[in-house]
């Protein structure tokens, strides 16, 4: 009979972080402690809504004001929406939260509007505001950057755009996307999060398009794919690719579709790599339906916000505090000696 596996046994991290990522981030770090970026527009992938929140910019953004633009919302389940405004009014309620689809354009005007507004109310200081977007990577930036430039001045595409993560490798100069009060906007490379700890959140980032697929394995990709479906109810694989049953088995799913779309190798025999991209592929461009992978129950937003954002953020406030107090201690030791003249500077 038809089991579903109690557990999804996995115990790698996939991590990618490639050196332009490093650059990228300690970049965008020093742009954001500078004056020039007043807004960050943090881009978050609704189908991960939890596990694309990359604690790295929580962590360099500090107090700046941002926008939390969840994307790509005609692939997740549009339930999922509520339930992220009540969470984030209740653990972020500073943070304003806007729902995006940037390849069709839609609720763009949206973010153009809070950046405009944030420029007149600081006109007396400044004529114009200028928007960072970051995000992990493939979650939309650089399209939500050619949108707003279509709907705000009519121009066409400013930033390069691909279906691979790592399309933007540097951060880029500013492009204009509103006049009167004008807005700029700063495009950068999608940066992964540095030292991902848990196992499965790694694999629903390469699942959903977060990591080159030659740096996860496709095959384990597919099969997590297949006990999800399998969990939600959703059946459609068994009459796409003409299986007598629903299976909790890779290996049976992944021979099927290999003999349906002739990925076969030279001997005749499946080519199971090329057929689980062929499933997660299939995935990705929503043909299994819209999903939502994190737990997004209250409980879930709860343990993710208390238990894994709120202790790391704390932890590394704690150790900034650390840090600056023994620096302190430091210049007090050299003043006492005469080493320091003012301040901080030396004799
Ligand atoms: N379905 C859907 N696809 C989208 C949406 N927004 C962007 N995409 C697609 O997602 C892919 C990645 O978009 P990019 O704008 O290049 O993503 P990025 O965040 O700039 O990626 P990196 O530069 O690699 O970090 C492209 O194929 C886009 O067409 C959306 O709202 N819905
Ligand atoms: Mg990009």
């Amino acid at each position: 009979m038809f089991q579903i596996r109690p557990h999804f046994a996995y115990e790698k991290v996939i991590n990618w972080f490639p050196g332009h990522m490093a650059k990228g981030l300690r970049i965008i770090s020093e742009k954001l402690s500078s004056n020039v970026v007043r807004i960050l527009n943090y881009i978050i992938i609704i189908y991960i809504p939890l596990s694309a929140i990359n604690l790295k910019f929580e962590e360099i953004a500090g107090a700046k004001d941002r926008v939390i633009v969840y994307n790509k919302t005609d692939l997740a389940d549009e339930s999922v929406q509520e339930q992220i405004i009540k969470s984030f009014a209740k653990y972020r309620p500073n943070q304003r939260v806007i729902f995006t689809s940037a390849n069709v354009d839609k609720n763009v005007k949206s973010i153009i509007k809070i950046a405009a507004a944030k420029a007149k109310e600081d006109s007396i200081q400044y004529s114009y505001v200028t928007v960072m977007v970051v995000g992990m990577p493939n979650v939309g930036k650089s399209t939500l950057i050619n949108s707003m430039r279509s709907i705000g001045v009519h121009k066409g595409k400013a930033a390069r755009t691909g279906a691979l993560p790592g399309v933007t490798r540097s951060v880029a100069g500013t492009v204009k996307v509103l006049e009167n009060p004008s807005v700029y906007l700063i495009d950068t490379p999608g940066v992964m999060i540095p030292h991902i700890s848990d196992p499965i959140n790694s694999l629903k980032v390469a699942l959903t398009g977060g990591i080159r697929d030659h740096v996860a394995d496709l095959e384990v990709m597919a099969d997590y794919l297949l006990w999800r479906l399998n969990q939600f109810g959703n059946f459609s694989y068994v009459e796409k690719f003409k299986l007598p049953g629903p299976t909790d088995d890779i290996n049976i799913l992944l021979q099927a579709i290999g003999k349906r779309i002739g990925a076969l190798q030279k001997g005749g025999a499946v080519d199971l790599n090329n057929s689980a991209m062929f499933f997660v592929k299939q995935y990705r461009q929503g043909k299994y339906g819209r999903y939502t992978l994190d737990d997004v129950s209250p409980e879930g937003i709860e343990a993710h916000f208390t238990q894994v954002v709120d202790p790391v953020l704390s932890k590394n406030q704690a150790k900034k505090l650390e840090w600056a107090k023994k620096t302190e201690k430091r210049l007090e030791r050299w003043r006492k000696k005469g080493l320091l003249k003012g301040k901080n500077s030396f004799n």
